[in-house]
């Protein structure tokens, strides 16, 4: 019988997600934690990590690598109040690396705190009435939904079920309290994880809800999906989907992206009933031998979609109805203002690969933190690592656009479309797993495709291109109309052909290419499109119907 993965160990003795955290954090005088509380610590929503620039200096030194930790904020829906906003600014400011990172699962992270002060900056966030719980590990990540409220009446409705959704699955230890927050220790044995069990989830599990026409949230990317069915305007119910995931190994057959498949049709009141179905069938029948063979989308393609429907429907004890019919027109965000239903505007704002800094000449990170001073609506972070200022007042419109124009945040109106919607992951320097840059690489990139584009008279043009450091697939850039997956430094695998909504899985096209190999193919591909497409083609369904792309097997024209 094939051994238990080693996390698994961890996880099931660690009393709860204790270890000896409380410990670790006080060990001096070095800046990492013990090695089994550094993967506890994740589902606590923290990672270690080092600073990869100077990892060969301090080698070469002697010194330990400079470790610092990444902090992941649970923001259900990425829904925030200007006075979290700001308080998590400072925080960034005063104990972080002076930035707020978006995410692509709409929510902030830090990096760059050190050891000592991790404790201070979880009780920050704990102030401002967030927290950090179950936002990495093996348990429900920060739940997504359809970020732009103007999009349909039942935005609210559904902003709410990703919060329940969030709520349900949080961890039942009070680890986090005691650790972080002071609470009053265990006495006795650990709390019972009614959902999880000991040993919580094989691997990472993501759910999210779309909200039609907008695919924003990717839902044919996540483990657990919910599309959201309206009837006269109001919330009817969601389609379910299920089994869907990014993540891959360069050079590993038995690993791939996959997409959601649709499994029937749920009325809202089911929601929690039908999840907690889900995510138990995926605790016990999930793969715990092998990390790379552990999540559901593993377990759903070798046991058929059928099982996993009938397994569900008993846990759940409701049957499916057949699916409803929806259509997704994207998965990029919509820019400018817009008036919602309730008369409140709304404008999002583009923040290239989500990272809210000061730099020289584009002053985010004090730009938006005015913003927030005078906003009295919300902010909406978006799956497209955005922001949305929400709810504004029309007569506070004049205010908020002057800062904006003030501090240069007009990046999508001066942007073209396909640097309106490029995704980056954060990669270098931070990201231990980065075999290539991404977010650091991504101005130069988009430059040069804007002059690819350009040359073609295809500037105008929609285009989703995403980038990732590697495989793992941060950026879902499997669903990308182009896609960069690092291979090694300067060097990168190009997948092409995704359908701009999300929709299709892209192909791989060349392994391994530099820059200059990138361009040559790319102005190729480009030529050909501006030369031969139909009327509004866009370049991912032209590249399919020319079968310009290796076609997988299975699909129509492939050999
Ligand atoms: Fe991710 C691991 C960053 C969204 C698939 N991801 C990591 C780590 C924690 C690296 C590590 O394990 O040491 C990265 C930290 C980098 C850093 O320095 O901050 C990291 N992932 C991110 C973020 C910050 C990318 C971004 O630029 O926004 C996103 C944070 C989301 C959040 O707020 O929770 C992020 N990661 C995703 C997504 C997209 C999504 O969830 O919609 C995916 C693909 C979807 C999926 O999970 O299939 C994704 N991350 C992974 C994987 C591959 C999982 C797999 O099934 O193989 C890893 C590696 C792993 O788990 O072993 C990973
Ligand atoms: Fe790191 Fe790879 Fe994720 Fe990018 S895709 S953040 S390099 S794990």
């Amino acid at each position: 019988m094939a051994t238990l993965a080693p996390i698994e160990a961890v996880k099931a003795q660690s009393r709860g997600l204790r270890g000896t955290l409380a410990d670790s954090l006080t060990d001096a005088p070095s800046g990492s934690l013990r090695e089994h509380d550094q993967q506890l610590l994740r589902l606590h929503g923290s990672y270690q990590q080092d600073d990869r620039d100077v990892r060969e200096e301090r080698r070469l030194q002697k010194l330990e690598p400079q470790w610092r930790f990444m902090v992941r904020v649970r923001l259900p829906a990425g829904v925030c109040t200007p006075a979290q906003w700001l308080s998590l600014d400072e925080l960034a400011t005063g104990l972080g690396n002076a930035s707020l990172r978006l995410t692509t699962r709409q929510t902030f992270q830090f990096h760059g705190i050190i050891k000592h002060d991790l404790k201070p900056a979880m009780q920050r966030i704990n102030a401002t009435l967030l927290d950090t719980i179950a936002t990495c590990g093996d348990v429900n990540r920060n739940v997504m939904a359809s970020s732009n409220p103007i999009e349909s009446p039942a935005h609210a409705e559904v902003a709410q079920c990703a919060r329940r959704l969030s709520e349900h699955f949080l961890p039942h230890t009070r680890a986090y309290h005691e650790i972080w927050l002071d609470g009053a220790k265990l006495d006795g044995s650990p709390e019972v994880e009614p959902i999880y069990g000991a040993s919580y989830l094989p691997r990472k599990f993501k759910a999210a809800i779309a909200l039609p026409p907008s695919n924003d949230v990717d839902i044919f990317t996540q483990d657990l999906g919910f599309i959201a069915i309206l009837e006269r305007g109001r919330l009817a119910g969601f389609n379910l989907t299920v089994g869907g995931g990014m993540g891959t190994t360069h050079g590993d057959a038995a690993t791939h992206p996959r997409l959601a498949e649709v499994a029937g049709f749920l009325p809202v009141e089911a929601l929690l009933e039908v999840a907690e179905a889900v995510v138990t069938t995926q605790r016990d029948f999930g793969d715990r031998t092998n990390r790379k063979h552990a999540r559901l989308k593993y377990t759903i393609e070798e046991r058929g979609l059928p099982w996993f429907i009938d397994e569900v429907e008993y846990r759940a004890g409701i049957k499916l109805a057949p699916a409803r019919a929806f259509h997704f027109d994207g998965n990029g965000d919509r820019f400018g203002w817009l008036r919602a239903l309730d008369e409140t505007w709304h404008r999002t704002l583009r923040v290239r690969a989500g990272r809210i800094a000061d730099v020289p000449g584009a002053p985010l990170l004090t730009g938006l933190r005015e913003i927030a001073r005078i906003h009295r609506g919300d902010f909406r972070l978006t799956p497209n690592q955005n922001v949305t200022i929400a709810g504004v007042a029309i007569d506070d419109r004049r205010r908020i656009d002057s800062l904006i124009a003030h501090f240069g945040l007009d990046l999508a109106e001066r942007g073209t479309p396909v640097s309106r919607d490029a995704l980056a992951c954060v990669a270098l320097p931070t990201c231990a797993l980065a075999m290539a840059e991404a977010e650091r690489y991504l101005p130069k990139l988009l430059t040069q495709v804007d002059a690819t584009l350009t040359r073609h008279g295809l500037q105008d043009e929609p285009m989703v291109l995403r980038i990732t450091g590697c495989p793992n697939g941060c950026a879902r850039p499997y669903v990308a109309e182009v896609a960069l997956v690092g291979k090694a430094l300067g060097r990168y695998n190009l997948h092409i052909g995704g359908d701009g909504s999300g929709a299709r899985l892209n192909v791989l096209y060349r392994e391994n290419i530099d820059e200059a190999e990138f361009l040559r193919e790319f102005d190729a591909l480009v030529a050909a499109w501006g030369a031969q497409r139909a009327a509004g083609e866009r370049f991912g369904d032209f590249l399919w119907r020319t079968q310009r792309l290796p076609l997988p097997s299975g699909a129509p024209g492939a050999a």
